[in-house]
């Protein structure tokens, strides 16, 4: 049986029909009611399945979430749509409007997310098919695209060694993971923050982050709100401070595609091959573990690393940072039955099976996520592991064919999991379709 694009027709233009349904007209929300805001990394997956339907489309969407850039360069990890209320913690709660760098007008979170913008805006520029609009596209986003990347060595760089740090779990993307909670456990809270949680109202709560951690969580932003957001005094009393695999990986594979964009419209590329070179040899040197073959997150204040085998440690492979024997020994571990890959379940579990705290239902520790398993797709096919490049496509297919677009699912049997009709789901199925199908049985 050939299994192209035409055997997906239906689950393509159920994809193309969420994307629709979450559209606010310039930024697409990543879930209908649990997430109605626009996010950082969000949009950038967004935008790469968008650019396969709607070239203005797509490049709207990256557009629109640089409107929300900071004056120091800072590209927010929300952007608060004023008319959607009910997700919390909300504007008020942020309170960045207070802060000089934070823009004018819009409301925003005061913290990141993993930089994946400018390899979504490449890829969009590379799936258009208005070539000229496109470059107008790349010409109007590439100083915005620096400045972000400025701000990411200047200011986060905090200990000068190429790898930029995060203050906040948010900022990975990957909340709960259990590499925080030694971290998490650690942090002192003297007063209870006040928050509240609409997110257990719309989800079983064994499916979301734990009230200890949003304790945690709401500390931080406590924190940082009231140090206005300066990032110097951030850096000296944080509590949180992690040089993070994925943020530092997303970087790189940003930067190559940052470098890309300048040459294809003949801008100054100057500091990229320095940021690139700097950034590779760190996370070799840096966050590369010999013994467990993979590489970890690294926390400053504490000076260790954090030693738990979770997915997202394997990717430098996406950033094609990662010399072949190294590869070799971490793709045979990710595609291990026994670590990330269950044997009569759905691949890519986002935490190792033989870690403790593996939990196939909680969030980021341990279900399987559509963004992620799209990364080891790419990563996969760049080393030259096109069968099982192909074979993950088709596992992750099958469990969006069988579940729909869920948020995340169940490793063990497919359950989908948080929120229904989740965008980046949608958006990356639309690309697995369209670029990682060879046609082969
Ligand atoms: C989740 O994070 C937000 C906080 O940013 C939340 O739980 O409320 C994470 O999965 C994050 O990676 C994602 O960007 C966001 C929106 O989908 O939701």
């Amino acid at each position: 049986m050939q299994l192209n694009r035409a055997s997906y027709e239906n689950i393509f233009s159920g994809a193309a029909r969420i994307l629709r349904e979450n559209d606010t007209g310039s930024s697409t929300k990543p879930a209908p009611r649990l997430y109605p805001h626009q996010w950082n990394w969000d949009s950038a997956f967004i935008a790469i399945g968008l650019s396969h339907i709607d070239d203005k489309r797509a490049q709207l969407e990256i557009a629109s979430l640089l409107d929300g850039q900071w004056a120091n360069g800072m590209v927010p990890h929300i952007i608060f749509n004023p008319e959607s209320t009910g997700y919390s913690p909300g504007p008020d709660y942020w309170r960045t409007h207070q802060c000089p760098d934070a823009p004018k007008g819009t409301l925003t979170s005061g913290i990141t997310q993993p930089p994946i913008l400018a390899f979504a805006a490449y890829r969009v520029f590379k799936n258009a098919k208005d070539r000229n609009g496109a470059l107008d596209f790349l010409r109007s986003i590439y100083k915005k695209l620096i400045h972000y990347h400025e701000y990411l060595y200047d200011v986060r760089d905090f200990k000068k060694e190429g790898l930029a740090c995060i203050i906040h779990p948010w900022e990975s993307g990957m909340d709960n993971t259990p590499s925080w909670d030694d971290l998490l456990k650690r942090i002192k809270i003297e007063r209870k923050p006040e928050y509240e949680r609409i997110d257990k109202v719309l989800i079983s709560e064994n499916q979301r982050p734990t009230d200890k951690d949003y304790d945690a969580y709401s500390y931080l932003v406590e924190l940082f709100r009231s140090l206005m957001y300066d990032m110097e005094a951030i850096k000296n009393k944080s509590p949180f401070l992690v040089q993070s695999v994925v943020f530092n990986s997303l970087l790189l594979a940003s930067l190559k595609a940052l470098k890309s964009i300048g040459t294809e419209i003949h801008e100054d590329t100057g500091r990229l091959d320095d940021w690139t070179a700097l950034t590779e040899n760190a996370i070799q040197t840096k966050l590369w573990n010999e013994e467990a073959h993979q590489y970890f997150d690294y926390d400053v204040l504490h000076q260790e690393s954090i030693r738990r085998n979770i997915l997202s440690n394997y990717l430098p492979l996406f950033a094609g940072s990662v010399v072949r024997e190294k590869a070799e020994r971490m793709i045979h571990l990710l595609l291990s039955q026994d670590t990330f890959w269950p044997q009569n379940g759905y691949p890519l579990c986002t935490v190792s099976m033989k870690e403790s705290e593996f939990n196939p239902q909680n969030y980021w520790r341990g279900p399987v996520w559509i963004n992620m398993n799209w990364m080891f797709i790419e990563g996969l096919a760049q080393y030259g592991y096109h069968n099982a490049a192909e074979d993950l496509a088709r596992k992750t297919l099958d469990l969006v064919t069988n579940s729909g677009f869920y948020e995340y699912y169940n490793p063990l049997n497919g359950e989908g999991l948080g929120s229904d009709r989740f965008s980046w789901s949608a958006s990356l199925v639309i690309d697995l379709i369209e670029t990682h199908l060879s046609g082969r049985s």
